[in-house]
């Protein structure tokens, strides 16, 4: 029998738009390692889906003053379309407002239930709102953090120091909704008995057994998801409340407990499962298959590192305690990506959501595999990383551009242009020329199947150097001049073209829009499932993955460059990026000292004013002065010779080519014996240093600055 893949992705709250950091937490790895999976042709089922449940969408609901259905029914449509625009390829997003999930849930509530030793029903005294006639839920009580003073502490959580609290522990506890101070009254909740599956759970996650038996190999687990693990095992498990007093949710399935719902911890997870059904159901599948295989299934949540206690402890001991459930194989759970340098911050404005960037980089070519590329690069895998545009353009630019895109171009370009774009007949050893390339593509699989997916796609791109570096070697230009059917040539171009249909391959999972471009260039469909294993056998054996004969199709740009003299349109999209970033610092940063005020002017003075774009385009320093520089500015109308006291802030050498403002009719001047014309427009920030006004919506010497 065959291995089953059952692939989860953490259910994100439907209660706001998904960010950078999400898709590069628990989304872009797993589309990368599913879209593997499929072409190597396994039985695989990846699922998603909201999470509708718990006191964020009851709190968003509130702040927005709409029903918390108004809110899942917005943001569940928003995530699930963002997702699929961004080729993350779940075969299942679902939601668990549905039907489906709440009878899975309670389902499950009851089996354990019905064991009589999995749950403690317990009295305690929780904070209730008498304004609001509720009992409140630690999200809904907000105080003073006992360990760092940090006044607005959550009842489950202090976000300044990170202690995990209990809303008793909060000093002054106030209500959210109302405001007032709670009192503690009497309430009667279920708890997960997660003491007594300590022991098992400490082996399974140290060991990698279950009384002596394998179950997975426990080196192969991330050393910070065991680290996290045995660390929360070794200060001792609780009882874990698994109810809640709370009017949204799912219905707790026992007559005593009206007006209670299950905890969203505790159906969340179970999520996945009724995901699973749904999905089956609709395939005419058996979900039993998938989570009652065995060892027949693999099954892998991909999480962030916050979500690690709830998969690796607390679920594993609810399927565990269920009996008939699979346990995780392995649980890859990445660390966090930051935002150039900073925490992303939705109040801030601080970082990008992912259907922001899709809005606002709506012209930026193959702007879906330019972001795929950039987090991959950048995973967060084993620390926190930090997304920057910087290395956007570079990732962009050096690598994407300059050697994938050229790589597979020269090389279609060279085809054409020399056999009409069909392979030529050779006589050549592929298993010796592209031994290397061998080695690689089984150090890719290899870094795939251990989760490490950004060595993964640094491994294509080695391949990609190494066709590059081949073709400059051989330079099959310098003898196809003289000798157009040069056997040299012919193999040359024949092995380079076998590179580009591998690339073509190895690209899918990670840039899924740009591998069917350059299997079209090549004259092919879109890869099929299964294709991989094919592709890797024909590698092995020193076999052509494109034969003799076979017409390529029209080459193309892939990936036309940021930074680029003669369209300025790509970098004008990521210096927006950059100016609302810097725009938020200046906001914050809190004003100085500063020069007094000048007289008023009125509004025609101002306007008399001629102000206009112009680029510097050669600059000398003046002799004897220290502080001037004798600037050319090109209006577009007319070159302007300026005197600028900049000297002592800038080079000659660096200001060629930068755009300006200047004063166009301001009366010529003198100074050290030349004639001034005009005045560059400059600003001085707050540590005295110098800048140029610039003008960067649109670029164009001479335009009237309004
Ligand atoms: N919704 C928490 C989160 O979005 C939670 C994950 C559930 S996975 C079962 O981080
Ligand atoms: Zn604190």
């Amino acid at each position: 029998m065959s291995k089953r893949y059952l692939i989860t992705s953490a259910l994100p709250y439907a209660n706001g738009a998904l960010h950078l950091g999400h898709l590069a937490g628990a989304y872009l790895p797993a589309d990368i390692y599913v879209r593997y999976l499929r072409l190597l042709g396994k039985d695989v089922v990846w699922v998603c889906g909201s999470d509708e449940h718990g006191a964020a969408i009851t709190i968003r609901a509130k702040k927005e003053g709409v029903s918390p259905q108004a809110i899942i029914d917005k943001y569940h449509a928003l995530n699930k379309n963002t997702f699929a625009a961004l080729g993350i390829s779940f075969d299942y997003y679902h939601r668990t407002s549905t039907p489906l999930h709440h009878q899975t849930s309670q389902d499950f509530f009851t089996t354990l239930y019905n064991q009589g030793d999995q749950f403690d029903e317990r009295v305690i005294e929780q904070y209730y709102d008498e304004e609001y006639d509720q009992f409140l839920a630690d999200r809904y009580i907000v105080g003073t953090c006992p360990k760092c003073g940090h006044e607005e502490a959550y009842g489950d959580q202090c976000e300044n120091c990170g202690s995990a609290l209990s809303p008793l522990e909060l000093i002054n506890p106030r209500s959210t909704i109302s405001g007032n101070s709670p009192v503690l009254r009497e309430t009667k909740h279920w708890y997960f008995r997660l003491d007594k599956h300590e022991a098992w759970l400490r082996e399974w996650i140290a060991e990698g057994t279950i009384a002596g038996v394998p179950h997975h190999q426990a080196e192969q687990w991330k050393k910070h998801v065991v680290g996290q693990c045995l660390s929360w095992l070794d200060g001792g498990l609780q009882p874990r409340s698994i109810t809640r007093d709370l009017d949204w949710g799912i219905p707790v399935p026992l007559p005593e407990a009206k007006g209670k719902v299950l905890y969203v911890w505790f159906d969340a997870p179970i999520g996945y499962i009724s995901a699973t059904k749904q999905w089956a159901q609709e395939k005419g599948l058996n979900w039993e298959d998938y989570w009652k295989g065995g060892d027949d299934v693999e099954l892998i949540h991909f999480i962030g590192k916050d979500n690690i206690v709830f998969h690796c402890i607390v679920f594993p001991a609810m399927l565990r305690a269920h009996g008939d459930f699979v346990l995780p194989r392995n649980v890859p759970a990445n660390q966090f990506l930051n935002f150039e340098g900073q925490k992303f911050s939705k109040s801030r404005g601080w970082g990008i959501e992912q259907h922001q960037y899709l809005e606002e980089f709506s012209d930026f070519p193959n702007k879906e595999d330019a972001l795929r590329y950039a987090l991959v690069r950048n995973l967060p895998e084993n620390r926190d990383s930090d997304f920057r545009w910087d290395d956007f353009v570079d990732f962009y630019d050096k690598e994407l551009a300059d050697n994938l895109g050229n790589f597979v171009n020269r090389v279609l370009v060279l085809t054409q242009k020399y056999y009409d774009g069909v392979l030529p007949e050779v006589q050549v050893d592929l298993s010796e020329e592209l031994l290397s390339v061998r080695r690689l593509v089984e150090e890719w699989q290899l870094e795939i199947e251990r989760f490490s997916f950004k060595n993964a796609i640094q491994l294509v791109m080695e391949i990609s150097s190494f066709g590059n570096t081949y073709l400059q070697d051989k330079s099959p230009w310098a003898i196809w001049k003289t000798d157009p059917d040069s056997e040299e040539v012919k193999e040359c171009m024949f092995v380079s073209v076998q590179v580009v249909a591998l690339l073509a391959v190895l690209l899918e999972p990670f840039l899924p829009f740009t591998a069917p471009r350059i299997r079209e260039v090549l004259g092919l469909a879109p890869v099929a499932p299964g294709e991989l294993s094919a592709t890797l056998d024909k590698v092995a054996a020193g076999e052509p993955l494109l034969a003799t004969g076979h017409r390529l199709g029209e080459p193309t740009v892939l990936f036309p460059k940021i930074n680029d003299r003669k369209d300025s349109s790509r970098l004008e999209i990521i210096d927006r990026q950059r100016l609302k970033l810097q725009e938020i610092m200046e906001a914050e940063q809190p004003i100085t000292a500063h020069e007094p005020v000048k007289e008023e002017i009125q509004y025609d003075d101002f306007a008399k004013l001629d102000l206009r774009t112009g680029t510097i385009v050669a600059a000398e320093r003046v002799p004897k002065a220290d502080k001037l520089l004798k600037l050319s500015v090109d209006l577009g109308f007319e070159t302007r010779t300026i005197v600028s006291g900049i000297a002592e802030h800038y080079t000659p050498e660096s200001l060629a080519g930068k755009q300006v403002v200047i004063v166009a009719n301001l009366a010529p001047r003198k100074l050290r014996g030349i004639e001034s014309q005009g005045m560059i427009l400059l600003a001085e920030n707050g540590e005295g240093k110098l800048d140029f006004v610039s003008w960067t919506a649109g670029f164009g010497n001479g335009l009237v600055v309004k």
